[in-house]
């Protein structure tokens, strides 16, 4: 009994999430099967299901097991998602890179909103699933909701992203990079195009034709896929900041339906996957410090739009770039696939206790 699971790109910083969320959402894995790289295979880690050889990958050992996650590059995925996903009999895939995200027929899932896109028109699940950017999946949560009764015209995000978007390598430079310039010594900086601490950085991800950078143009194009709105207005200015592993939004709507606060506030009460965080008063907004490993995303700071009147909201939302915007989401699509009546109770006031980035030292 239970499922079969395998994970490329185990060692890094989402693998090891992916590994950890597994355990904590109560997944039965009956086999977990970690693929890295040449440089940490044979290695043993330690894990919720036991101790654990590093393996290398090949199709021919992930053919067998029921799900792979994919927490690599996209070249990665790009050479070999498609081929897994082809095999008679073989493994759900579930990528966490850009690769498919965009393309027909690959659905691009957070459960919670679009679940009903995991399952072809024939009821069987599809074999390849796309799993959002970390970016638009965290505003997602909050904006769905919001959608829901109010339908959103127009969206406007400006961003706070964590190092973590660039994997371990980037928490690194950061954290050793901080060190150093409190030592007073000279930093190096390779992941990111500047120093990181005490700046922040208008630039992730490579710029493209129209001045956007293509981490900005993730969070339109993704978020009018995962909506099924292909015509949403939809702008975003992507910013790197000194945080560790919460990425931060703050977003202005456009309604075609008259919006409040108050009904805002009670909608996010009620969502899934949301936290409302939302007593300014007592000094409670969203913050990284508090959405850091936790699933559920904060969402606070509502208020109606100054620039938009009664059709329009401003909120500011925060959440764990790993778990939301990566592995618990991932997770969570296994789930939906393994126990669709169930998903009604996914994540709600779930928080994520025990951690083995913290074992890997990140
Ligand atoms: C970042 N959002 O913060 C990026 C990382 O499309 O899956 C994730 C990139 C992606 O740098």
């Amino acid at each position: 009994h239970g499922v079969s699971v395998g994970i490329c790109g185990a060692t890094g910083a989402v693998g090891i999430e992916i590994i950890s969320v597994l355990a904590l959402r109560g997944i039965k894995v009956k086999k977990l099967v970690l693929f890295a790289s040449a440089r940490s295979a044979g290695k043993v880690v330690s894990t919720p299901f036991g101790e654990i050889v590093i393996d290398l990958f090949s199709v021919d050992k992930a053919a067998k097991l029921d799900y792979v996650f994919l927490a690599v590059s996209g070249e990665f995925s790009l050479n070999y998602a498609r081929e897994l996903a082809a095999i008679p009999n073989g493994p759900v895939v579930i990528d966490n890179s850009s690769a498919f995200r965009y393309a027909d027929g690959v659905p691009l899932v957070i459960p919670e909103i679009n679940g009903h896109t995991l399952k072809g028109a024939d009821g069987k699940p599809v074999r390849l699933i796309a799993n959002p950017n970390c970016t638009t999946a965290i505003a997602a949560m909050a904006l769905w909701p919001l959608h829901c009764e109010f339908k959103i015209k127009k969206l406007i995000v400006s961003t706070y992203q964590a190092a973590s978007g660039a994997g371990a390598e980037g928490m690194d430079e950061l954290k050793n990079g901080s060190q150093a310039i409190l030592n007073e010594q000279k930093m190096e900086h390779k992941v990111f195009a500047h120093p990181l601490p005490f700046n922040l950085i208008p630039h992730i991800d490579k710029f493209q034709e129209n001045g956007f950078t293509k981490e900005e143009m993730k969070v339109t194009w993704e978020t009018r896929k995962i909506f099924e709105e292909p015509d949403l207005a939809v702008s975003c200015t992507a910013v790197r900041v000194p945080i560790m592993r919460a990425h931060s939004e703050a977003i202005s709507i456009e309604t075609a339906r008259p919006i409040s606060p108050a009904r805002a506030r009670e909608l996010m009460e009620e969502a899934e996957g949301v936290d409302l965080v939302d007593n300014p008063e007592a000094l409670q907004y969203p913050m990284p410090l508090h959405a850091s490993k936790k699933f559920n995303v904060e969402a606070g700071r509502i208020r109606q739009s100054i620039i938009f009147g009664e059709h329009g909201l401003e909120l500011f939302v925060s959440g764990d770039q790993l778990l939301r915007g990566a592995a618990l989401n991932a997770v969570l699509i296994c789930e939906w696939l393994e126990n669709p009546d169930k998903k009604a109770q996914f994540t709600k006031k779930a928080t994520c206790s025990w951690n083995l980035c913290e074992g890997a030292g990140l």
